[in-house]
């Protein structure tokens, strides 16, 4: 290794990131249920070619040779989601079958020396509670904490961190106003009161997790971005970025962070009930300390207040008619800045992960003591099988691109504390079926055959070195 090369911290874990109904397929095995993807996918045009969960990547059978990659890969922790639906099927009791395949993989997980990053909620609300009205019924949040208890009477002598949702701004906006994920409703006060009582159930999982063992690290994983005016003097463009820095970033910070949602945002949505939702209390169960944030991270905003012909953003590309996420931003438009871009049409900008991570670590988790991790952070490309390999040059310079700016972030004092690449494996991407390929490691999903891609190959050599090339 050259005197050049950039290191990273000996305390940073280097891992990768999955979730259970994009890999676990068993989708009627030992005693799951429907969750709302189930369903969902059974809609016509929802899902690109009717694509469902049934089998994806095979994972609940082959979670043995999954973890054997990792193991090969040397990767130190692994962050995976468990299925509310299989382990308390309809919301119901717990299901043992179920508890025991993640009781299983837990154990497979520390036998191989990788540290378990559990997530409880990633998207799959049991289809049973959607029909008792979902996310929009308050209810849901105190089923989830009893969920959350059941999983970590299961797994908390074994799994030291435990993340609430992933990306709560998706199971709300994206799911319940932009109709374009599960369950696929469209109003506006619907992604209200799904985000508040989201956050509502990672508050109280978070009190009782606390209660039952104050060892545990415990956080949230939010999907986070930069909102740039494409004309930084001009009012209406500046306006435009504040609505999106308000939805995506700062409706959930502030209220996790400061126990308010912000002032601005809830004027915008005045019109849509949202205070009503919002109970007496429930921001100080919401703002309970966590000690780790995870920041998903895979493009930035360029928004005005002006169209151009193209608008990207990376909506899901349902047939049925959906309408915007933005509850009050509908004179937004997004600027395409003629950058490379993935598959998805999201714009490759590593540089601004650096910007991200030192305001937020700025504004909210330095002042409090909250670690920063990157949860998630990966490109889609259309990958070739060539010769039994895939050459994926692009996916290996996003990776590097975006571990460099973290290593920029590090340097800029903050304690960024680990990496998790989306994803191990090539996977359901929701809306998109099987289209689009997110893995360092390749997915046949005739034969479900593995194999690693040459960016899998380039991590390993970065996780060895622990250090990039110069
Ligand atoms: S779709 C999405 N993703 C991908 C998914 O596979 C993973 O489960 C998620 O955690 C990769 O990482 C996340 N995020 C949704 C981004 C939606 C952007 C919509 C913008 C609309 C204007």
């Amino acid at each position: 290794m050259s005197d050049d090369a950039r290191r990273f911290p000996d305390h940073f874990l280097f891992g990768a990131a999955t979730a259970a109904y994009q890999i676990e397929g068993a989708a009627h095995e030992d005693g799951r249920t429907d969750s709302i993807w189930d369903a969902f996918s059974r809609v016509p045009g929802a899902v690109i070619d009717a694509h469902n969960g049934d089998v994806a990547t095979d994972h609940y059978h082959r979670y043995r040779d999954d973890v054997a990659l990792m193991k090969d890969l040397g990767l130190q922790t692994y962050r995976f989601s468990t299925s509310w639906s299989r382990v308390r099927p309809d919301g119901g009791p717990a299901n043992a079958k179920g508890l025991d395949f993640y009781s299983r993989l837990v154990d497979e997980l520390l036998g191989a020396g990788i540290k378990p990053w559990l997530t409880l909620y990633h998207w799959d609300l049991p289809q049973a509670l959607e029909e008792r009205g979902g996310w929009t019924n308050r209810d849901t949040s105190e089923l989830f904490r009893d969920y959350a208890m059941t999983v970590h009477e299961a797994l908390g002598d074994r799994v030291g961190v435990w993340t609430t949702l992933n990306e709560p701004w998706c199971s709300s906006f994206l799911s319940y106003t932009a109709g374009a994920h599960a369950p696929g409703r469209q109003s506006v006060e619907d992604g209200l009161a799904a985000a508040h009582h989201l956050l509502l159930g990672h508050g109280l999982a978070v009190q009782s997790l606390r209660a039952a063992d104050p060892s545990l690290e415990i956080g949230i994983t939010l999907n986070l971005t930069v909102a740039k005016p494409v004309d930084p003097t001009n009012d209406g463009d500046i306006d435009a970025a504040r609505r999106i820095d308000g939805q995506f970033n700062r409706f959930f910070l502030d209220p996790i962070f400061r126990g308010a949602y912000p002032e601005d945002v809830v004027a915008d949505v005045a019109d849509n009930n949202f205070e009503s939702y919002v109970k007496e209390g429930d921001l100080e169960v919401i703002s309970t300390p966590i000690d780790a944030l995870g920041v998903n991270y895979y493009h930035g905003e360029h928004v005005s207040s002006t169209p151009v012909e193209l608008e990207t953003g990376g909506q899901a590309p349902t047939e049925r008619p959906t309408r915007s996420p933005f509850p009050a931003a509908d004179n937004v438009h997004w600027h395409p800045q003629d950058l490379e871009t993935t598959s998805m049409g999201w714009e490759i900008e590593p540089w601004l992960l650096r910007d991200l991570l030192v305001h937020v670590d700025r504004e909210y988790t330095g002042p409090a003591g909250t670690a920063i991790w990157v949860t998630e952070n990966g490109a889609a490309f259309d990958d070739e099988l060539v010769d039994g390999a895939v050459h994926d040059e692009g996916r290996t310079r996003f990776l590097t691109g975006h571990l460099g700016a973290i290593l920029d972030t590090i340097a800029d004092g903050v304690d960024v504390r680990g990496y998790f690449y989306w994803s191990l494996l090539d996977n359901y991407e929701w809306a998109w079926g099987y289209h689009k390929r997110f893995g360092i490691v390749r997915v046949d999903y005739d034969t479900q055959e593995r194999i690693v891609k040459d960016s899998g190959l380039a991590y390993r050599d970065i996780i060895a070195a622990r250090a990039l090339p110069a």
